[in-house]
């Protein structure tokens, strides 16, 4: 029947984002535990006591908070004990006000407990949104190497969702990439996202193929982009028009039938980091792009978070590392280098190949990006990655040895020009605020089973191939 809080975050010179909070109901008379709840960080604490008192207020009803317990994050663990102190510190008639908690003697009222736990779990239901199921998704992109992979992934684990994939087919998409998924979980429209008139359509529901039978949409994941980088050195247009001019025609499709929307990023719109530093980019970090493709996707980024500020738009964004896995266009690197083998040419190595990138598994990206869309907070920003730093010619040797080949079987070629140097993702948030984990956590085993698909699916890169070759070889790669 008392509460307590910690009350000096700011003393204890802890990050607000790295604190995990708890609020924990405990009836000390009764020597049991009412409630544990896990809320995130101190803003959405906050926030979460707001909600819970708007919601007690009218009905009289009243809750008791008997203490509220801090996890701390590795890198600050020497203020632990200072911390838990404070945590039993009770609450200051002024932090009371700050909070806007009323105190109450929970044993006056066995309703008490029943309203609690009612509002305490809706409270924690809105702030995470776990309510939210799309029962139709439109997936641009969809016939590209991750919105195709996503597309799989979703028909698996959830097939009561319908998808509708608008793709335009460029170069990098393949109709074929989404065989084998069930027709009842699919409509292909072959179509351009710069399209308004075509997009308008998708919501009206004039495309879709059985209207009837399939809800009207209500999520856009939106994958489709220009995605390489060496393309976007030779000419950005492309890259504007559809990472750019797209965007904003989804956006204001969205804002118009006031739909969901998820956009997927890239770790790129953050720069690069050095080789010899050990930080990490967070959602907190600058926008620095160097590229005209990594600053046609920050361009996108910015859209978006302008349509939510000013509109209102429901949008989440995830910011994701270097993809691996099944479908991935023969032009970027791991692709590259596999089917260089398979094929007889020796691997290419950009310069001293000492450039890092952060691998994760395409499997992994795709139940991030679920989770971010099913259960994100609105209007947040969730990076993703699963700890995979590698350097280039790391990465390169394990291929070569995977496929029995020596380690110096390459070829050393141009680097590209303003190269990054090292992306790395801290995703901590997405870890602990939605609890995502990585599943495929061994690279090399991930590597392998890359290759054994490449190896499988000769007719579906081998037509791309010597294009492919021909155009980097003009480009001194
Ligand atoms: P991809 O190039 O393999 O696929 C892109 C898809 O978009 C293709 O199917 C293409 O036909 C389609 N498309 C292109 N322009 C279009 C247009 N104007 N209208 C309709 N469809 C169009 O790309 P990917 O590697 O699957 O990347 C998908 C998304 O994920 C992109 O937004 C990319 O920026 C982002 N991303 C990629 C990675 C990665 O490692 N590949 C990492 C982080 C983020
Ligand atoms: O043949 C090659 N040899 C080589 O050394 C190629 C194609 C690349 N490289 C190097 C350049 C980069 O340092 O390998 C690294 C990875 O290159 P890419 O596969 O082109 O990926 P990257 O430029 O890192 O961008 C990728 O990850 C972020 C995706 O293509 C982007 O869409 C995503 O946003």
């Amino acid at each position: 029947d008392k509460v307590c809080v910690l009350s000096s975050f700011r003393h204890a010179r802890i990050p607000f984002h790295k604190v995990n909070i708890s609020i924990i109901m405990f009836d000390f008379r009764e020597n049991i535990l009412l409630t544990q709840l896990q809320i995130g960080n101190l803003p959405r604490l906050t926030r979460k006591l707001d909600t819970i008192q708007d919601q007690t207020t009218d009905s009289r009803q009243c809750m008791a908070c008997s203490y509220i317990s801090v996890s701390l994050p590795g890198p600050v663990r020497r203020h632990k004990d200072r911390a838990q102190n404070n945590a039993t510190t009770n609450i200051s008639p002024r932090t009371q006000a700050n909070l806007r908690l009323r105190l109450v003697d929970m044993s006056n009222s066995e309703q008490a407990l029943d309203s609690t736990n009612e509002a305490v779990n809706k409270a924690s239901n809105e702030a995470t949104n776990p309510s939210f199921a799309p029962q139709h998704i439109l997936v641009t992109g969809g016939a590209g190497f991750i919105g195709a992979n996503f597309v799989h992934w979703v028909a698996r684990n959830h097939p009561q969702a319908h998808m509708t994939v608008l793709d335009a087919l460029t170069y990098a998409g393949k109709r074929e990439n989404l065989d084998g998924v069930p027709a009842a979980n699919l409509t292909f429209v072959h179509g351009n996202i710069c399209d308004a008139e075509l997009v308008e359509s998708l919501f009206s529901g004039l495309n879709q193929r059985s209207a009837a039978a399939v809800p009207p949409i209500d999520a856009i994941v939106h994958f489709a982009a220009e995605s390489h980088n060496d393309n976007s050195i030779l000419d950005a247009s492309p890259f504007l028009n559809t990472n750019v001019t797209g965007t904003y025609v989804l956006l204001e499709a969205a804002r118009r039938h006031d739909i969901r929307f998820h956009d997927i990023s890239t770790d790129e719109v953050y720069g690069d980091l050095a080789l010899d530093e050990q930080r990490k980019f967070t959602e907190l970090s600058p926008y620095k792009p160097s590229s005209p493709y990594s600053a046609s996707k920050a361009a996108s980024d910015h859209l978006v978070r302008a349509w939510h500020r000013t509109h209102g738009l429901k949008t989440t964004i995830s910011n994701c590392s270097n993809n691996y896995g099944p479908y991935q266009h023969v032009e970027k690197f791991i692709p590259r280098q596999i089917t260089n083998i398979l094929a007889g040419i020796r691997p290419k190595l950009y310069g001293q190949g000492l450039a890092v990138r952060d691998w994760i598994s395409v499997e992994d990206h795709c139940s991030a990006i679920w989770t971010i869309l099913t259960r994100g907070r609105i209007g947040e920003t969730y990076l993703v990655g699963a700890n995979g730093e590698y350097n280039n010619i790391d990465v390169l040797r394990m291929i070569l040895k995977l496929m029995g080949r020596d380690a110096n079987d390459f070829d050393h070629v141009n680097d590209r020009p303003g190269g990054d140097k090292r992306y790395a993702i801290d995703a901590t948030k997405l870890q602990t605020e939605l609890g995502w984990v990585p599943k495929y956590t061994d690279f090399k085993e991930g590597l392998a089973a890359t290759i054994d698909w490449y190896r499988a699916h000769e007719s579906w890169w081998m037509p791309d191939k010597a294009g492919t070759e021909e155009k980097y070889r003009k480009q001194g790669h």
